[in-house]
């Protein structure tokens, strides 16, 4: 499997003055390209019997692969895993919170919308150095709020990823510099809520009724 960056659907000053044009192009052309490229280039090394394997099940059980490519895959792996969502749920403004069932899921679990966003806040405030905070979605249909380090997977800790939002400071420091509170509230503006509802369908109708 050769693996891709997959098409912006929209352009990189699209999401002004969220996310500035300078951010997005150097992000998406430089750091999820280069990503994609060392991932390639270690699946090479693998035996093709992992090779074939969806990325998805292999970030999900790492020690399939052979020790010396094990670290480089789960970086690059889960890099380009966490970065295809990234821009899937990215979108120039046009909603400002979910609706449905997910907006109910959500107010059920963290007490309302402006709460869940609080705590959402906090805890990427508290990432230290770089990594990812997530609403993701455990094998029960539960929704949570996880954080992890680097370009560790939720996948790796049995959710699956609703939303994230990404902390390296390649994501954020050409626009906001060291003010990561200042990116976390521009971030909730360009927000895809449509897609974000579509994936938390999609997940739990595969809990509701399995294959
Ligand atoms: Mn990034």
């Amino acid at each position: 499997m050769n693996y891709k960056v997959p098409n912006l659907r929209f352009t990189c000053n699209a999401l002004e003055p969220f996310l500035n044009e300078h951010t997005l192009q150097y992000h998406y052309q430089h750091h999820h390209q280069d990503y994609v490229t060392r991932l390639n280039d270690l699946l090479e090394l693998c035996p093709t019997q992992i090779r074939n394997k969806p990325l998805e099940d292999i970030i999900a059980d790492i020690s399939v692969i052979p020790g010396e490519y094990r670290q480089g895959i789960r970086n690059y792996g889960g890099g380009h895993l966490n970065h295809s969502l990234w821009w899937q749920i990215l979108s120039p403004p046009h909603t400002t919170h979910p609706q449905g069932e997910l907006l109910k899921t959500i107010n059920f679990a963290f007490g309302g919308f402006d709460n869940f966003k609080a705590i959402f806040k906090r805890i990427a405030l508290e990432r230290f150095g770089s990594g990812w905070t997530w609403l993701g979605m455990d094998h029960l249909g539960k929704i949570d709020i996880t954080s992890t380090p680097n370009e560790d997977s939720p996948i790796m800790l049995g959710f699956r990823p609703l939303l994230g939002i990404d902390l390296w400071e390649h994501a954020y420091y050409l626009n906001y510099q060291h003010r990561r509170g200042d990116y976390i509230n521009a971030w909730w503006h360009v927000i895809d809520w449509s897609r974000v509802s579509q994936l938390f369908d999609m997940y739990r109708e595969t809990i509701l009724h399995p294959k």
